[in-house]
């Protein structure tokens, strides 16, 4: 069993044969055991896929992923023939996201009780795949599991709406890093993006063109759109969490429907990216009706278990009405069988002690926050000063904001989730998050040059049991021709050798 540095130690070529490009540890997030044995298995045209019939979805992936590195179509059989060259999927009894990787002179076995663990053995094994032929992968064995369960990216789809086949492209990058979760911002003061029946001017004025940051896009997903996106994730092991934010950023809420303000008067479409002014009204009875509606409605498209309410810079609503607010709305999350998530802010709602809390800030210490893990608050870490994926790598990059400082690649690297905050201790922290605010970003092109290299970071902050810089910088620096191949334009680091 070697510690993180060693398993970079490129396995020893076979005789008379090429020796594999790939180190068996070159994988990031960095898997918690890797033994190479000096061995090494060829993937050819010929190398078959056999796979259970529960397994087969998680086989038409790696057969995908085969396709693409190496153009071989292979094939998937439920028994391998005598003496064939294979990639197994065996169901085994361990737990549900972890897998173990077996690679030898016939074949490549990857074992886990669940499909997640499977297929968090396929994604490793692409990245052992070499980038050209020949397609040799080292031998020996990976064992490996998450430090944290819930390892997430969030998009904001509200200050520029980014379509269905963009999200998707950005899922299948994530996936590859083992992220399991993405939390999409549905609605803010700029645009509102997901179809409600029961209120259907939130995304025919919400929603229409120039209903973005600086009037530029616009745009809604259709609940037939977003069911095939939480499919697509679905396939990928990734969980989507709906967020509609409230008690504040619901500037286009009331732009569709005036009842939501307390002077009933519309208020004008916002274009600029202020924060911290609107509010619903928190004594009128309409605004439970709303929001009950939206939760209801946003329940019955989401299979996962969390809902995600908001509740950050509700700086124009009052604490008292905050809180008054919040003890009303976080149980009706309950109330149609999801799991309560706010920003922070909500742990200043007693009812916030049986949901999750995602810290956004930038300090050390948030008593507030500590009280309501002692109370029972479980917490998602996205501090904004490592995680924030808008935020500037240095003052010369060309997108993002800067408010919470510029995060270069080891700022997102150099932190650890479970000591972050005083009084929030590991067994309290069930993962980290990632988020993108998309107030200065337009295209997939600047979510990947804002995301990579920095979310493979905190990917394996989440994942990895401890943090090694100089391991990951070479790993790192190893995968960039794999983005540039994939036609994936990421921030070239100077922290990194990119080879
Ligand atoms: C703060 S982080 C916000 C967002 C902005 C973001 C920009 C948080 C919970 N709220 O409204 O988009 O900063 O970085």
């Amino acid at each position: 069993v070697c510690a993180l540095p060693l398993t970079l130690v490129p396995a020893p070529a076979l005789a008379g044969g090429a020796p594999p490009a790939v180190a068996l540890g070159s994988v990031i997030p960095a898997p918690v055991e890797v033994r190479a044995d000096g061995t090494s298995f060829r993937v050819t045209p010929r190398t078959v896929v056999v796979a259970p019939a529960s397994a087969r979805p998680v086989a038409d992936r790696l057969v995908e992923a085969v396709r693409e590195a190496t153009g071989y179509r292979l094939a998937v059989v439920r028994h391998a023939p005598r003496h064939a060259s294979a990639i197994t999927l065996a169901p085994d009894r361990s737990g549900g996201e972890d897998y173990q990787l077996s690679v030898g002179r016939k074949g490549v076995t990857i074992r886990s009780g669940g499909n997640s663990g499977l297929f968090n053995g396929v994604q490793t094994l692409r990245q052992l795949l070499p980038l050209e032929a020949p397609w040799i992968v080292a031998g020996g064995t990976i064992v490996d599991r998450p430090r944290f369960a819930y390892r997430g990216v969030h998009l904001d789809l509200a200050r520029h709406y980014h379509t269905p086949d963009e999200v998707k492209q950005y899922i299948d990058e994530i996936s590859q890093f083992k992220v399991n979760h993405l939390h999409l911002h549905l609605s803010d003061d700029q645009g509102w993006r997901i179809q409600i029946d029961s209120w259907p001017r939130l995304t025919s004025v919400g929603g229409a063109a120039g209903t973005g940051v600086d009037g530029v896009g616009g745009g809604f997903l259709t609940k037939a759109q977003y069911r095939d996106l939480v499919r697509y994730a679905a396939a990928r092991f990734v969980t989507i969490v709906p967020e509609i934010d409230m008690p504040g950023h619901v500037n286009a809420a009331q732009v569709a429907y005036p009842e939501l303000t307390c002077d009933g008067v519309a208020p004008p479409p916002r274009t600029d990216t202020a924060v911290g002014y609107s509010s619903l009204c928190i004594g009128k009875e309409v605004t439970y009706q709303f929001v009950e509606d939206v939760i209801r409605e946003l329940a019955a498209l989401t299979p996962g278990p969390l809902i995600h309410i908001g509740g950050d810079e509700a700086h124009a609503t009052s604490q008292a009405d905050y809180v008054a607010f919040q003890q009303r709305v976080l149980p009706l999350v309950g109330k149609y069988g999801k799991k309560a998530y706010g920003w922070n802010e909500i742990t200043q709602a007693p009812a916030s002690h049986t949901a999750i809390a995602q810290y956004w800030n930038t300090g050390r210490t948030d008593p507030t926050l500590a009280a309501a893990v002692a109370a029972g608050t479980k917490v998602i870490m996205s501090p904004a000063n490592r995680a924030y994926l808008d935020m500037k790598y240095d003052p010369s990059t060309r997108l993002g904001l800067s408010w919470a400082g510029y995060i270069e690649v080891r700022t997102a690297y150099d932190w650890d989730p479970g000591t972050h905050v005083a009084g929030v201790p590991e067994s309290a922290v069930l993962g980290v998050e990632a988020p993108l605010w998309s107030e200065t970003l337009r295209s997939i092109e600047d979510i990947e040059f804002m995301a990579f290299p920095r979310l493979t970071a905190i990917a394996e902050v989440g994942w990895s049991p401890s943090r090694d810089w100089e391991s990951f910088r070479t790993r790192l620096g190893a995968y960039g021709p794999r983005w540039t191949a994939r036609g994936v334009g990421f921030y070239p680091s100077p922290q990194i050798d990119w080879a």
